[in-house]
């Protein structure tokens, strides 16, 4: 009787046992999952399979596991909040050098002292201190000053303590240079471009993401070529800066382009594209812009029309500006002797559901715009109720349209990207 009693309090003590190693098993799968849905699709598109060494965020968190010896809530909470390491981001502090990552070729041209100048246009929201600071401080430290008109922020709205008093205190350091606008309501990123270009007074406008780091002699190809043609636009090669280790890493230079989801990607670059007699050091013809980061001339920006308004956030607004370029008679190239760095913020766990509206309604607008008879290519994978989705009024967009005379996307498909054309609905 006794050992029955026994028997069964250690069979009870056992399943008792398994029942709490199941807890702790589904508490740690329910983590891991939730911690791979706030794995945002990096904006500037992570360079896939082009880049060296990629390694999967999940094996990036237990090497930063090892490095910081014990396991870090403090950590974690940063790395959602901020999108990156912000522990290795304040140790790096204000400015740092990076390594030079342009070719010999490039190492040594030489430019024009009179180019065109430059207006640096950086908008931030809630971005991390020393990550915005290390933008601008690489601008003005690696821009020749008699071409860098000025630095201009725009503040959308940011909540961050750091970036109020603490912002306008740090940039006095940068007096004459700096401009920094305030936003009274939050506008995105696509609005808040537009307000930072209407203060500017350089004569080419260059967007920056606000956690870049510049290189050495980053602005002066992307002047030189604007300066032979204004109505072209150009992109520097968008080297990689680590989201977790920080580390600057060179890029291989690849073109824009996307797919009929009309998600931006990278692309191989034909052989043939630098043939010229720069070589590898020659402007490539891209069809789409990743969007962070390029540079226009002021006029020309004005002239095509600035952005879409009607947009929200952010997200399509890239595409529709790179296929208005090609379409209204301007072109769009990627210069592989002006290198930028940039931090992808793979882990920023933000609230999805407003920039994923703001998303289906800024695509549904660059669709009804600019896609003609191909409209049907994006929507054959999208759930039926997106056709249906209301998208604001776009009058004004086709008028602009009509006004400057722009051709057809099948002249854009025949013209610049054959290869959409080929690939499947997918
Ligand atoms: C759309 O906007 C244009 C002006 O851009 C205006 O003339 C037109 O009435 C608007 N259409 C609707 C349905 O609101
Ligand atoms: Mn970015």
């Amino acid at each position: 009787m006794r050992n029955t009693a026994i028997q069964c309090l250690f069979c009870g003590a056992i399943a008792a046992g398994l029942w709490v190693a199941v807890f702790i098993a589904h508490f740690l799968c329910h983590q891991v999952s939730e911690l791979q849905e706030v794995i945002q699709e990096p904006r500037i598109g992570s360079l896939g399979k082009y880049a060296n060494q990629q390694i999967r965020p999940s094996e990036k968190i237990s090497k930063q596991h090892m490095i910081n010896g014990k396991s870090d809530p403090e950590f974690f909470h940063e790395l959602f909040k901020y999108g990156f390491n912000a522990f290795f981001s304040r140790k790096l502090g204000y400015e740092r050098e990076v390594p030079d990552s342009r070719s010999e070729i490039c190492r040594q041209k030489r430019y024009s002292l009179r180019l065109p100048t430059a207006s640096v246009v950086i908008c931030f929201h809630d971005e991390e201190f020393n990550a915005l600071f290390r933008t601008v401080s690489s601008v003005i430290y690696l821009s020749p000053p008699h071409l860098l008109e000025e630095v201009i922020l725009v503040d959308d709205m940011s909540e961050f303590d750091d970036l109020k008093e603490k912002l306008d205190y740090q940039l006095e350091f940068f007096r004459g240079k700096v401009k920094l606008i305030r936003n009274t309501k939050r506008e995105g990123l696509i609005r808040s471009r537009v307000i930072g270009a209407s203060r500017a007074s350089g004569d080419i406008l260059v967007f920056l993401d606000s956690h870049c780091e510049v290189n050495k002699v980053w602005l002066e190809p992307l002047l030189h070529v604007i300066a032979k043609d204004p109505k072209i636009v150009v992109c520097p090669v968008i080297d990689v800066i680590d989201e977790m280790t920080l580390e600057y890493k060179t890029s291989p230079v690849v073109r824009g382009a996307f797919g009929w989801d009309l998600k931006f990607k990278w692309d191989h670059v034909f052989s043939y594209e630098m043939d010229g007699p720069e070589g590898p050091s020659t402007p490539i013809r891209s069809p789409a812009m990743s969007g962070g980061i390029f540079a226009i001339h002021r006029h020309y920006f004005n002239e095509i029309g600035q952005y879409d308004k009607g947009m929200d956030l952010y997200g399509g607004e890239n595409i529709e500006l790179s296929l208005r370029i090609w379409m209204c008679g301007g072109q769009l190239f990627i210069v592989p002797c002006s290198r930028v760095g940039h931090i992808s913020k793979t882990y920023l766990a933000e609230d999805k559901f407003p920039i994923k509206v703001a998303m289906a309604r800024n695509y549904l607008r660059l669709v009804n715009v600019w896609l003609d008879e191909y409209k049907d290519n994006f929507f054959f994978k999208k759930p039926s109720f997106y056709k249906s989705m209301a998208y604001g009024n776009i009058s004004e967009r086709t008028e602009l349209r009509k006004r400057l005379g722009c051709k057809s996307f099948q002249w854009y498909l025949d013209t610049v990207f054959p290869e959409l054309e080929k690939r499947n609905q997918a």
